[in-house]
């Protein structure tokens, strides 16, 4: 793999591990995600294709809403900003296959860990309020996503990735054209001047350097959309089967899922340490995080964490816990988390599909105290 220095557009993003360079992915280490506000240069990064040239003027990129709406619409980022209710959502964007490494057998795709998610802010105007200006046809039914970027090849005339959802989702205040991260202008690696945020459901469909949304009388069926991508099986299969015959569902809600940011995995206490601090983050795509479990004798007892304020819906639960270790030695921190429907994840990878989305397994950290690991 090429060497980490070797690429300019990750300056300034130090602590990513990199997962591939052409197209550029890199995922942040866990306790790399212990702010409630994931700093830009700790973001994570995917890209299907290259990247785009850099918008000389931001202001002047051209949005186009075309297809099943009454009167189409071309505007610039500019007109976006002043016609429209601007709005700032601290919000979960995490790709579908965060967590893919841990499926056994070894599923298909960049082999994100934990760390193919962060939680920023994100300010922009609702896909709704622009939809509506546009006025929706009866037979809106789905949206269709395009973005600036050539494919892998470096071909401009075949998107690299251009997926879609249903029109509720679209229609959602959550759902964002944003043209600002964390309080400044969106960067141009995360899809400046102008991106979807699709808070929730599979990062794929945030498109960036967004140039036009199609509004469609059915389902998308652009790269992304159609065979395995982003879809899983509706009932379980075994693990390592090839999905074909299989019954699968478009991934759409992101599953339950928290991370342990603080400690780090091999943190050493000195002797004598019995109480530590533990930290972490939860989230669970449209549902709401009702409660995070920790437990530190390999899943035999659990004790609550406590569960901070969201700022707003699809912010991530920020958790603490203290807990009391019982003398020296090696433990592992257990994190689970329980959405608002009563599920909770699993201990190990569970629903395995071929192309590795949506795996919610328990992160485990590692810890020492008055010994080397
Ligand atoms: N134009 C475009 N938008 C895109 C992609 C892409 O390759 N091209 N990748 C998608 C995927 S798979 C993810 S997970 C998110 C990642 O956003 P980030 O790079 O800002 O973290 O962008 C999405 N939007
Ligand atoms: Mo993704």
């Amino acid at each position: 793999m090429d060497r980490r220095d070797d690429i300019p557009e990750l300056r300034g993003k130090d602590s990513l591990s990199l997962l591939g360079h052409v197209p550029l992915v890199a995922e942040t280490p866990e306790e790399g995600l212990d702010d409630a506000t994931t700093p830009v240069s700790r973001f994570f990064v995917r890209n299907n294709g290259l990247l785009p040239p850099r918008a000389e003027r931001p202001d002047e990129w051209m949005l186009v809403i075309d297809g099943e709406v009454e009167a189409p619409l071309r505007l610039t980022v500019a007109e976006l900003k002043s016609r429209f209710v601007q709005k700032t959502y601290r919000m979960v964007l995490e790709c579908g296959g965060n967590g893919r490494s841990f499926f056994s057998p070894a599923a298909e795709g960049n082999p994100w860990t934990n760390g193919g998610v962060g939680c920023a802010e994100w300010t922009g105007v609702s896909l709704a309020d622009v939809l509506r200006a546009a006025g929706l046809k009866t037979s809106a039914v789905y949206t269709a996503h395009y973005g600036a970027d050539p494919d892998k090849s470096g071909r401009y005339d075949a998107p690299s990735i251009s997926r879609g959802m249903r029109i509720d989702k679209a229609l959602e205040e959550h759902t964002l054209l944003a043209f600002a991260m964390n309080g400044a202008p969106l960067p141009f690696l995360h899809g400046g001047p102008l991106r979807l945020v699709v808070p929730g459901w599979p990062g794929s469909l945030s498109q960036k350097w967004l140039t036009r949304i199609w509004i469609r009388d059915r389902e998308h069926d652009g790269p992304g959309m159609t065979g395995l991508s982003y879809r899983v099986p509706v009932d379980p299969i075994p693990p390592g089967s090839n999905g074909e015959g299989v019954a699968l569902r478009i991934l759409e809600s992101m599953p339950v899922r928290s991370i342990v940011t603080a400690p780090a995995d091999g943190t050493a206490y000195a002797a004598g340490t019995r109480d530590i601090a533990i930290r972490g983050a939860a989230w669970a795509g449209d549902d709401a995080v009702m409660r995070v479990q920790i437990s530190i004798d390999r899943g035999a007892t659990w004790s609550d964490a406590a569960l901070e304020p969201l700022r707003n819906r699809y912010d991530w639960a920020r958790w603490s816990a203290s807990l009391p270790l019982p003398g020296e030695g090696t433990y592992e921190i257990w994190a689970r988390a329980t959405d608002s429907s009563g599920r909770t994840q699993p201990l190990v990878a569970e629903n395995w599909n071929p192309n590795g989305y949506g795996c919610n397994a328990v992160h485990r950290v590692a810890i020492t105290v008055g010994r080397e690991i």
